[in-house]
């Protein structure tokens, strides 16, 4: 289905358009085309949230689009799985074959479509190319369900437990805070937008505080850097609790009407001194208690919470206790005071879910669930009463599970199963695609219609296609369609375009769609203090401490940590944590050359002590390994404020941060750091614990040559 606003030959002019990406600043986009060609991608000037300005990846999307490898034609496997050799099929071929190969598994009996697995994440936010045709046709097949957790569920259901739902500040007003906490987020690599209002309020005098392992962009900008270790934010927010309770600086006011159960809680922050939180976190007991001053004496307050912090054991808790802090203090009295970890759950009632989805047609069946940070161990599980069927065919789009899951060596070990039939739609060939029996050819946000909801800002907004799709690409809601049909699907709503879908995905109650049709986005109306009176979206409209599931917040220590798990430390003694370069967004931009070429190759910063004592130096090559596996990445070592590279003293003692998510194959053994994560799950919300790592770090034998690839 060629999209109907793709420009004709001869013209040049500006389509109005989305970012795609896993991003919470989600901008709108002008896109220019001249000659049915895209010559430049900008961000929108009178889209707020976007103020004219892209990152650097994204101004990058026409170089991402036009890009040599990009797959442009069905391929069908003709060599071993992952050694990601193909030749070019037609789309009639590929679509009959995988078709006929779903059939005939669904066609064994009746729950037996749960052997197939879809598997797919954010590559893509928008609401027809992600969860719309593709949802319907796994809805209607009975497919295995999918629990989509790799990123941000700890944090999320933390926060829908402590609020009611995934809601919080609006990101321009934290420009007039005069305190605000950046937690567990680096935003200059990741969320550019916000660390642009962030520094308005630092011109206007307000004092920032980064709460982060590493050294990064932002916590150098900042006017104090709590460097505590990973894993160990909620014996943080405790000790701050235990200050405000113990100096008077609550409000009591808003606690009696706001908060439901501060009693339990205050029991428990009074059993966090400072100094039993340094200790936990490895940190001076006088930063805590020049930070709790802050908090207890600023106004407004507001928190920046971002998902870095929550990729451990007890993220989900240690985002509870962080979410109730503004309450303790009255912070959300402010438009400018409050949190701020995501805003999705503001358009729960905007987005037509039921009707893009369509989950009425899985008319009563309940196909099992599969938990996609655990697609490692289940692609290798055997049939059985608790798990239900093996996994015998996958279907992943939006996602690159071989590079981006934890224990990724058991992921590529599932995906080179010579009996699991595996299709991937993909832009490239990734790591996953290498697996692939089928890849077929997706279309860029450059060339399909969508709908866009975000998690950080409240504007609804609407993709329109700049260009025809490139050679033989197709969107991924046209290839549900045309399976659907071969599937013998006869709902109409498989009938319904890609721009039909865009155009009804949100309920023109809410959303005011001639705005958006015109504009390509329209601004949720949601009040600038949401909970200056309360009216969390709670049942009793109180922010909750004992919530139902979760009890009441605790500090939960990590699976791995020198003080948690002593003897696995004795082995290990190095906490890794992986978060992504600036350059990439997770494992989307590795292969683009100029992305690339600036990050040049994994590394691992590493501080001058932990170095020194295992005789690494700044530029060696080093083994990272655990039980799990080993990786290759340069050393970039440095102690704060000395040191060689750019990167120096970005590391803390104890820690070693491997920037993430590097393509395997572009890695020097054909590994990235995900060869060292583990499955476990965190506290709340089934998410994994990427961040919680033990590691030991050696001096590799291989001479420190150049980048491999
Ligand atoms: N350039 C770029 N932008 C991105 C992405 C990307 O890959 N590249 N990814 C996108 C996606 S998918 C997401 S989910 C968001 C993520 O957005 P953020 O959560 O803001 O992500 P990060 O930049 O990963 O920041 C995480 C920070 O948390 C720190 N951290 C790690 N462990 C802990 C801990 O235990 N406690 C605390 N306090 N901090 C910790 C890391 O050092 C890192 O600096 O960013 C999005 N934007
Ligand atoms: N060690 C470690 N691992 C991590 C993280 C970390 O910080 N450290 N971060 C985690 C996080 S926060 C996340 S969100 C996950 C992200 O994991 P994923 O959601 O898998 O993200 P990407 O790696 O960017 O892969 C997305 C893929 O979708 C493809 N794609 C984009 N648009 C489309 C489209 O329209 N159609 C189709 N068919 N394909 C498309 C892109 O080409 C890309 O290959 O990774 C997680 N993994
Ligand atoms: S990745 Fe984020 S900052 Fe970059 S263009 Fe997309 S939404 Fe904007
Ligand atoms: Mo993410």
């Amino acid at each position: 289905m060629p999209p109907t606003s793709a420009a004709p030959a001869g013209d040049t002019r500006t389509v109005q358009a989305v970012c795609p990406h896993d991003c919470p600043d989600t901008c709108a986009l002008h896109v220019t085309v001249a000659d049915g060609r895209v010559v430049r991608v900008a961000g929108d000037p009178e889209h707020p949230p976007t103020n004219g300005a892209l990152c650097t990846k994204v101004s990058r999307y026409a170089e991402r689009t036009y890009h040599p490898e990009r797959v442009l034609t069905p391929l069908k496997r003709v060599g071993r799985k992952g050694e990601g050799r193909f030749v070019p099929v037609g789309w009639d071929e590929a679509l009959d074959d995988i078709a006929g190969r779903l059939k005939a598994i669904a066609a064994r009996g009746p729950d037996a479509a749960q052997a197939i697995q879809p598997y797919s994440y954010a590559g893509t936010m928008g609401l027809v190319q992600g969860e719309g045709m593709a949802a319907r046709f796994w809805h209607k097949l009975g497919a295995s369900q999918l629990d989509r957790t790799i990123c941000s569920n700890a944090g999320g259901e933390a926060l829908a437990a402590t609020y009611g739902a995934k809601v919080g500040m609006h990101v321009e007003f934290f420009a007039e805070s005069r305190l605000i906490l950046i937690w567990g987020s680096n935003p200059i690599t990741s969320s550019v937008h916000f660390w642009n209002v962030a520094q308005q309020a630092k011109r206007a005098g307000a004092r920032l505080v980064c709460i982060d392992p590493r050294r990064t962009e932002t916590a150098e900008k900042c006017h104090q850097h709590v460097a505590l270790l990973p894993g160990t934010d909620g014996a943080l927010a405790l000790a701050l609790m235990h200050e405000l309770v113990t100096h008077g600086w609550l409000d009591d006011d808003y606690i009696e009407r706001h908060v439901e159960g501060f009693e339990k809680l205050r029991e428990r922050a009074l059993a966090w001194t400072p100094e039993r939180a340094a200790a936990e976190c490895g940190i001076d007991p006088g930063a805590i208690r020049e930070l709790a001053r802050e908090v207890g004496t600023t106004r407004p307050l507001s928190i920046r919470l971002n998902y870095g912090m929550q990729r451990v054991r007890g993220g989900g808790n240690a985002v509870r206790l962080i979410a109730l802090l503004p309450c303790l203090v009255g912070a959300w009295r402010h438009r400018a005071g409050g949190l701020l970890l995501s805003s999705s759950g503001w358009f729960r009632s905007a987005r037509r879910d039921a009707w893009l989805q369509r989950p009425d047609l899985l008319e009563g069946r309940r196909p099992r669930t599969v938990n996609m940070s655990t697609i490692g161990d289940d692609l290798l599980r055997e049939a059985s009463p608790d798990f239900g069927p093996r996994i015998e065919a996958i279907v992943v789009y939006n996602s690159n599970p071989v590079a981006v899951a934890p224990e990724s060596a058991k992921v590529a070990r599932g995906f080179a199963r010579e009996d699991l039939f595996t299709v991937v739609l993909e832009h490239f060939l990734t790591d996953t695609a290498d697996h692939a029996d089928y890849v077929l050819p997706a279309t860029t946000q450059l060339e399909h219609w969508d709908a866009h909801v975000t998690y950080g800002h409240v504007y609804a907004m609407l993709n329109r296609p700049a260009i025809a799709p490139l050679g033989q690409a197709r969107s991924n809601a046209e290839v549900f369609r045309q399976l659907a049909a071969r599937m013998g699907f006869t709902e109409p709503c498989f009938a319904d375009s890609d721009e039909t879908m865009a155009m009804a995905a949100f309920d023109p109650s809410r959303v005011k769609l001639d705005e958006l049709a015109k504009k390509g986005w329209s601004r949720l109306a949601i009040a600038d203090a949401p909970f200056a009176a309360g009216g969390f979206p709670t049942p009793n409209g109180k922010a909750l401490v004992d919530a139902p599931g979760c009890g009441v917040p605790d500090h939960l220590p990590n699976y791995e940590s020198v003080r948690s798990a002593p003897e696995l430390a004795a082995r290990y003694p190095l906490a890794m944590i992986s978060p992504p370069a600036r350059n990439f967004l997770n494992s989307s931009f590795v292969n683009v050359p100029s992305l690339r070429a600036t990050e040049r190759e994994p590394v691992l910063e590493m501080h001058g002590d932990d170095a020194a004592v295992r005789g690494i130096a700044d530029g060696d090559i080093v083994r990272i390994f655990n039980d799990r596996g080993s990786t290759l990445a340069r050393a970039v070592v440095g102690t704060a404020g000395e040191g060689a590279g750019k990167d120096a003293g970005r590391a803390r003692p104890g820690v070693v941060n491997g920037l993430g998510v590097w393509w395997r194959k572009y890695g020097r053994d054909g590994t990235n750091v995900n060869q060292l994560t583990h499955q476990r799950l965190t506290d709340i919300g089934r998410a994994p614990a990427f961040y919680d790592c033990l590691v030991q770090v050696e001096r590799a034998a291989a001479p420190a040559a150049g980048p491999a690839a």
